[in-house]
């Protein structure tokens, strides 16, 4: 059976008309020293693309799938062949998973855990011949009614062995298939009200959680990386893992920041008031930027739209921390984006990819020629250049004092201070997204 009725996607450059074609992907091109897919690490999510049905809060489902009428169990093996044609003709190598995303849970755990064997057996056959790759998988501990008082941080100690009982299955699903990575997302993870809310002994127990998953992950051997992924609000008023600061600020106070690293999302990071930028900067520059969850909020809206990335500017302004991060590997750039509600045919699955694709290529395109030109490294060379002698270069060496400091001030004139000049930054950045526009 044939899910995508389409050819391979290929690059066709910028003036191509074909959308079912690649405008700036080109894959084995090289940028720098590594090709545009070694540097973009694109990965499929099974639950925006091939679970969900585009229903909202307002209305049912709208997406039409050939697997819509099928048994679960059959609509889940389905879903696994249509999820590695997907790849193929995408040219995508990897895919990210919720246990729930891939086979029905059944009447109790032991019949779930069965339904993930026979399922994780078939993507593993899949797996094996086709050579794509788990960047993730997680366990969704947050869709169930069992979860309503959170999962880790449940005040239930029942629901607190549930969502271990859960974990330790991924943790097992994650070695069988070789994942790179294994995300936690905090789904439940927060309160309403802390009136009714022991918020230390929520956060410690989280932290007990961690340390029993990092346990377990080495008993069975499991290496790959473990990822927090921060998200402010949604689904309760005040998530636990807000931003990265603050989840960085909760994996030092446990002693649990070298087992961690972060999957940062763009939509989070703008629902937690800052730019995708500033989060992967404050991610790089405490060596914690592991993966990213690759999508766009909306500006007229304020939740998580979860849109495909199309937005050049942004992921230009990702892809230049990515790259100052010597790249994200093992992580990746993982689409957890879904079509909107009107895009419902099971084509638009493919064209929502080629929007996100290319974006992230003209984006990668654009910061590996700004950080080649140096043009903004050297503003801010110049722009702390005070620190690099004198009573600057004291400070920053940790061999000055205040004593000392108010000698220098007490003998200052004016301080001469340059403008930043901030408009020549935000002017030179868009003609370097035009200009590579223009090129192509
Ligand atoms: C929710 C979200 C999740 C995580 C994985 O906003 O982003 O899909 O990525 O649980
Ligand atoms: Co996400």
């Amino acid at each position: 059976m044939t899910y995508f009725n389409i050819d391979k996607v290929s690059y066709e450059g910028p003036t191509s008309t074909n959308p079912f074609s690649f405008k700036y992907y080109n894959a084995d091109e090289k940028i720098g020293d590594k090709t545009m897919k070694e540097h973009l690490r694109f990965s499929v999510a099974y639950w925006h693309t091939f679970t969900a049905d585009l229903s909202d809060p307002f209305g049912v489902g709208t997406a039409q799938r050939d697997w819509d009428d099928l048994d679960e169990m059959d609509k889940a093996k389905a879903r696994v062949e249509a999820i590695f044609e997907f790849m193929d003709k995408t040219g995508i190598e990897y895919f990210c998973f919720h246990d729930v995303d891939i086979a029905p849970e059944g009447k109790t755990l032991a019949e779930t855990n069965a339904n993930l064997d026979i399922i994780t057996d078939l993507i593993k056959e899949k797996m094996d011949a086709t050579g794509k790759k788990l960047l993730w998988n997680t366990a969704n501990n947050f869709t169930h009614e069992r979860f309503v008082h959170g999962a880790a941080t449940s005040s239930h100690a029942d629901v607190f062995a549930y969502t271990a009982a859960k974990v330790k299955k991924s943790l097992e699903i994650a070695k069988k298939l070789d994942a790179e990575n294994f995300v936690f997302w905090g789904g439940r993870e927060g309160y309403e009200s802390l009136l009714n809310t022991d918020m230390k002994l929520e956060l410690d127990n989280l932290a007990r959680f961690f340390k029993m998953a990092k346990a377990y992950a080495d008993e069975i051997g499991f290496t790959g990386q473990f990822l927090i992924e921060p998200k402010p609000k949604e689904p309760t008023s005040h998530q636990y893992d807000t931003d990265v600061a603050t989840a960085h600020a909760f994996l030092q106070k446990y002693g649990l920041e070298d087992v961690f690293k972060f999957n940062i999302e763009a939509n989070h990071a703008t629902l937690a008031g800052h730019t995708f930028q500033h989060e992967l900067r404050y991610a790089r520059d405490n060596d914690m930027l592991g993966s990213v969850d690759a999508n766009q909020g909306h500006p007229l809206l304020g939740w998580d739209t979860d849109e495909f990335p199309s937005d050049v500017y942004e992921t230009t302004l990702a892809m230049y921390e990515i790259l100052k991060n010597g790249g994200l590997t093992p992580g990746g750039l993982n689409f957890d984006a879904k079509p909107r509600r009107t895009s419902f045919a099971q084509e638009d699955l493919v064209l929502t990819h080629i929007v996100g694709m290319d974006a992230f290529a003209l984006g990668l395109r654009v910061a590996h020629k700004m950080i080649e030109d140096r043009f903004f490294e050297d503003i801010v060379d110049n722009k702390y250049a005070s620190y690099k002698e004198g009573l600057g270069a004291k400070i920053v060496n940790d061999t000055t004092s205040f004593a000392e400091l108010e000698a220098h001030a007490l003998e200052l004139g004016d301080i001469d201070l340059e403008s930043d000049r901030l408009e020549v930054i935000k002017s030179r950045i868009n003609q370097y997204i035009l200009t590579i526009n223009n090129e192509g």
